[in-house]
């Protein structure tokens, strides 16, 4: 059976490319996304990969993956260190899901080490750039064929 995932980007990364690229690497979410639809396609997944700026579409996107998605990728950007409502989104979802990062949220400020997302993640990815993206893709994909 084909799987399918959704890759979902929250604030502010749509600047990437011109945004601290000392942080988050000089590779644009179009690239990532170009790099996401190489893997899926490698694996043999189905793919959709959204970004917003806004909490509440992130959510609305949650709430649709049931019943289209078998698993999803999740950068939440700084909503990761805030949101409460993101966390129970994806608590009720019940779609197994991995947490992403491009920089090491743990070697950066105190405030990033927290993450309301990964109590509710299968697991996280962090620190490897744009390349943690296609890491993200295997790991999930490793999940479902063995877990679903
Ligand atoms: C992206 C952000 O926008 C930050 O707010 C997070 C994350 C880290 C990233 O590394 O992809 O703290």
């Amino acid at each position: 059976m084909q799987h399918a995932i959704l890759i979902l980007n929250g604030p502010n990364l749509n600047l990437l490319g011109t945004r601290q690229p000392e942080v988050y690497g000089p590779t644009t979410l179009q690239d990532i996304e170009a790099l996401c639809a190489a893997k899926a396609a490698a694996l043999n997944v189905t793919m959709d990969f959204v970004q917003s700026n806004h909490e509440g579409v992130l959510i609305d996107h949650l709430h649709a993956a049931r019943g289209r998605f078998d698993g999803i990728i999740l950068n939440a950007g700084a909503y990761t260190h805030s949101s409460i409502a993101l966390m129970d989104a994806v608590s009720s979802i019940m779609l197994p899901l991995v947490e992403l990062h491009l920089s090491n949220i743990h070697a950066r400020e105190a405030f990033r080490h927290h993450s309301y997302i990964a109590p509710v993640a299968v697991g996280q990815i962090c620190g490897f750039g744009a390349a943690g993206y296609a890491l993200a893709i295997e790991a999930l994909v490793g999940y479902l064929g063995t877990h679903g």
